[in-house]
């Protein structure tokens, strides 16, 4: 009797110190898990402003080469850092075009791994939208053309191979596509591009103290890899300098899981002008704007001559629980750049109280309703399916799609080739920065996200285009679906499907052996 009870003691004191042991563990990377650079930063180095790409003109088409390739790039000033860029090591060049336009970007795969080349939020044919189904093998060059149709807009390009996108985007391949056309042209607006129209592509990285990509990730992370250290197009501890009274920046979130809530150190006031698919009718005047990775947002701000102001990205609205916010980064904080405005500024012209017409997308149109739920590592349910089309709508018809996420933890939502109106989000009507065209959408936990879409005129039964959360380690876990747009009558037909499905599995294997070697030589994580 007493040997049980002494069995028993002990027992209760060891499962007793394990709980203490597990609580500490647990306060411990709670502890951790929270980064702040604010006021750590000293601005040393000069904001890089990525080149404009020079088109070749081919007849009516303007022709954009890119070349994408391995290389080494100071991400550290002074260190070296394997990564992969277009026409140059580390992220790629701007392309510009105008509304009417014929583009055809001719993009020449260097890699050691075959990828595709996505234009994010271009309204453009399926065959041309570089998802998982337009791969490029290493060696080959893809040539995709459209008509440039939509209003102007700052768009971006990145890899989106099936089950690779976010490796390839980590790497460094992403760059700005900027869209004009004459009703934006004809205002007001800051618009010399690196002058006082500048591009700001923000990533955060994890880098080790030799300088190299960490491909770690933290202990416990939702939503995948979060990194320490705050790129601004590729520039460490970036400034600015400016001669102008307003600057517009373009900010485009283009990390794989980071969402930034960005404003200035001093709480100053801004004008949103755009959102994702363009310029809103009116300006919005704020202090915060939101972005989760794959939106953009425009903004122009007033600075007086010799003043230094930080840009900043206070700690971002996620709407999850105490803990899911600490490691999904809801309690981190980090300084993206100073802005120094020289001693004399060129006068601008305040940005005008109304900015354009945009087209209105109404509920009223609407055919039919859809959902979308998104949970686990699938939507609906179901995790991606390369061969599986999830949805087929009518050209020109309107739908709205409810969106939810069902789970605890942060997701967005991105379909491709369209832009969409928010009607309510989480509940209430649509914040500020939501209320002009978007093409992707912050889903906070447990809350639902009506969005009314309207499709375009391209039909193709068996291409489909790809409907997502741009959290890009749940994307390429199998958090995607795809959809078509078919002719009244059509039905949806079959994905045409390529090696990639065995070719990717394998080079998966491959490259996870590479991440766990890169990580043992390495060793330390930068802090
Ligand atoms: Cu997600």
């Amino acid at each position: 009797m007493r040997r049980v009870k002494r069995l028993l003691l002990w027992s209760l004191a060891l499962v007793g110190l394990g709980m203490v042991v597990v609580v500490a563990a647990g306060a411990v990377l709670y502890a951790r898990a929270a980064v702040s650079t604010v006021g750590e930063l000293r601005f040393e180095n000069a904001l890089r402003i990525p080149p404009l790409l020079e088109p070749r003109e081919d007849g009516e088409r303007k022709v954009f080469e890119l070349t994408l390739q391995a290389g080494r790039t100071e991400l550290l000033p002074g260190k070296q850092a394997e990564t992969w860029g277009a026409n140059g090591a580390y992220l790629g060049p701007t392309l510009r075009a105008v509304r009417g336009e014929r583009v055809e970007p001719q993009v020449r795969n260097a890699l050691p791994e075959t990828t595709t080349i996505h234009w994010h939020g271009m309204h453009l044919p399926a065959a041309a939208d570089g998802g998982p189904h337009q791969t490029i093998r290493p060696g080959e060059t893809w040539r995709p053309s459209w008509e440039v149709d939509q209003p102007a807009a700052t768009l971006w390009y990145h890899p989106h191979p099936h089950g690779e996108t976010a490796d390839h985007v980590y790497r460094g391949i992403a760059g700005m596509f900027i869209l004009d056309d004459p009703e934006a042209d004809a205002l007001p607006l800051p618009d010399v591009y690196g002058v006082n129209d500048i591009p700001l592509i923000i990533q955060d990285k994890g880098l080790h103290e030799d300088g190299s990509l960490d491909f770690s990730q933290r202990l416990i992370s939702p939503t995948g890899r979060l990194g320490d250290t705050i790129l601004v197009n590729g520039t460490y501890d970036p400034h600015l300098a400016i001669r102008n009274q307003r600057v517009r920046f373009r900010l485009l979130n283009a990390s794989n899981a980071r969402i930034y809530n960005v404003g200035f150190a001093d709480d100053r006031t801004f004008d949103l002008i755009a959102t994702d698919g363009g310029l809103l009718e009116t300006p919005a005047r704020l202090t915060r704007v939101q972005l989760s990775p794959g939106e953009r947002a425009e903004i122009v701000a007033v600075f007086a001559p010799g003043e230094r102001v930080v840009l900043r990205s206070f700690e971002p609205e996620l709407g999850t629980n105490f803990f899911e916010n600490r490691f999904a980064g809801g309690d981190d904080s980090f300084d993206l750049l100073q802005v120094r405005a020289a001693s004399t500024l060129a006068p601008s012209p305040q940005v005008p109280p109304r900015l354009v017409r945009t087209d209105p997308l109404r509920e009223g149109a609407a055919v039919r309703t859809r959902s979308f739920e998104l949970g686990g590592t699938s939507i609906n349910g179901k995790d991606f399916d390369l061969s599986r089309i999830d949805a087929a709508v009518q050209t020109g018809t309107t739908e709205v799609w409810e969106v939810r996420n069902t789970s605890g933890t942060p997701h967005n939502f991105h379909p491709h080739d369209v832009r969409f109106h928010v009607l309510d989000y989480a509940g209430g009507p649509a914040p500020p920065q939501l209320r002009g065209l978007k093409d992707t959408v912050y889903v906070p936990p447990g809350k639902r996200v009506r969005l009314v879409v309207r499709f375009g005129e391209y039909a193709d039964p068996d291409l489909p285009y790809m409907l997502h959360c741009h959290v890009l380690q749940h994307e390429d876990r199998g958090m995607m679906g795809q959809f078509v747009v078919v002719q009244p009558g059509q039905t949806a037909g079959r994905p045409p499907l390529h090696d990639h499905a065995a070719h990717t599995s394998s080079r998966r294997a491959e490259h996870r052996v590479r991440s766990v070697k890169t990580w043992r030589a390495h060793g330390s994580r930068r802090t």
